[in-house]
């Protein structure tokens, strides 16, 4: 039983004064520190503990009662299996707490959208999660830090954020995990999804637009609690003057699947086709995508997928695209059965 508040969602009878909000720790440039205030890209990055970084935001304390740990101390570039299936695992049972209504993580930029892509598809509750990050450190002016970090604490704690899946909060915006990509190297309006946020923060108060439209969460097919172990998957990145060299060399290196960022609307060069299909008949999956940035990649157009059992990304990009295969193959290992995955999800 709970009441219903305009435009809010439902909040249970027993609301407490303040949501409970854990923050998450794992480095990255919020946690950075540069030598100069002009240092705005050269800096040494994962330097500020989690403690350090929520004691120069005092104003956080006022949106909800806050918890802090920190998990790793790392730039997202040296980010693999094992710390996705680690945090994951570890906000899942923050999630299970009736005193945890969210949970921000703090996160290098580099691959905040791959891991907030696993963690919009692992995730067993509508409890909002929050990945957030900063384009420049806190010791540089106009540091994106601290606003970036405020506003991630008022859409963890906020009701409207409820079942919308993981998010990431950047530059006033909300995106949702599985469209949001990193575009620039500096700018601090570095993240982009390709149909728009979800919303905004504006004075410390989000306000949603859209919702997303695939399932995610407690309506996919994948629960962190469930996984242990996620196969190798590599990426072979398509370029003019292409050659079979790259496939070739991940032939013996146990990926069990392999996406081809291709050009275009994923043309697969003639001279690089041979090398695909004998990936395929040495039972490694080939999954056609783009390296566009935009746009599906379609079934059986540039290239015959039912006749070579290749797969495409449908709209994904070639980074996440990864993510979502490494999930599907913890399952059935069907063609039909992984393609359906990049058109479901
Ligand atoms: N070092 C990069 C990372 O951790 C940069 C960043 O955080 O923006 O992803």
């Amino acid at each position: 039983m709970g009441i219903l508040v305009p435009g809010a969602g439902v909040i249970g009878l027993t609301a407490r004064p303040k949501a409970g909000v854990v923050l998450i720790g794992t480095g990255g440039t919020i946690a950075g520190r540069g030598a100069s205030p002009v240092n705005t890209s050269a800096y040494d990055c994962s330097v500020l503990s989690i403690d350090d970084i929520l004691a120069d935001l005092p104003a956080a304390a006022s949106i909800a009662d806050i918890s802090a740990e920190q998990l790793f101390q790392s730039g997202s570039e040296n980010f693999g299996s094992a710390q996705l299936l680690q945090l994951g695992k570890r906000i899942s049972s923050l999630l299970k707490r009736d005193d945890v209504d969210g949970v921000v993580v703090t996160h290098g930029t580099d691959t905040i959208d791959e891991t907030a892509y696993f963690l919009h598809l692992t995730l067993k509750s509508a409890k909002p999660v929050v990945v957030v990050g900063a384009m420049r450190p806190p010791s540089a002016l106009s540091s994106d830090g601290p606003l970036n970090l405020y506003n991630a604490i008022v859409v963890a704690a906020s009701p409207l954020a409820h079942g919308k899946g993981t998010l990431v909060v950047a530059n006033d915006e909300i995106h949702t995990a599985r469209d949001v990509v990193k575009t620039s190297t500096f700018k601090q309006e570095a993240f982009r999804s390709p149909y728009g946020p979800l919303g905004y923060i504006v004075e410390g108060k989000p306000v949603f637009y859209r919702l997303p439209a695939r399932p995610h969460t407690v309506e996919s097919e994948w629960s962190i609690d469930e996984i242990d172990v996620l196969p190798e998957i590599g990426i072979v990145y398509a370029h003019g003057g292409m050659n079979d060299s790259m496939v070739r060399a991940m032939l013996d290196s146990g990926v069990k699947a392999l996406i081809y960022a291709a050009t275009g609307n994923g043309n697969v060069a003639t001279s690089v086709v041979a090398s695909l299909v004998d990936a395929r008949a040495r039972g490694i999956h080939v999954v056609r995508g783009s390296r566009t940035g935009g746009g599906m990649v379609i079934r059986n157009a540039a290239q015959p997928d039912d006749h070579y059992d290749w797969l495409v990304t449908d709209d994904q990009v070639p980074h996440k695209a990864r993510i979502l295969m490494m999930l599907a193959l913890t399952g059935e290992h069907n063609a039909r059965t992984l393609q359906n995955a990049f058109l479901t999800y």
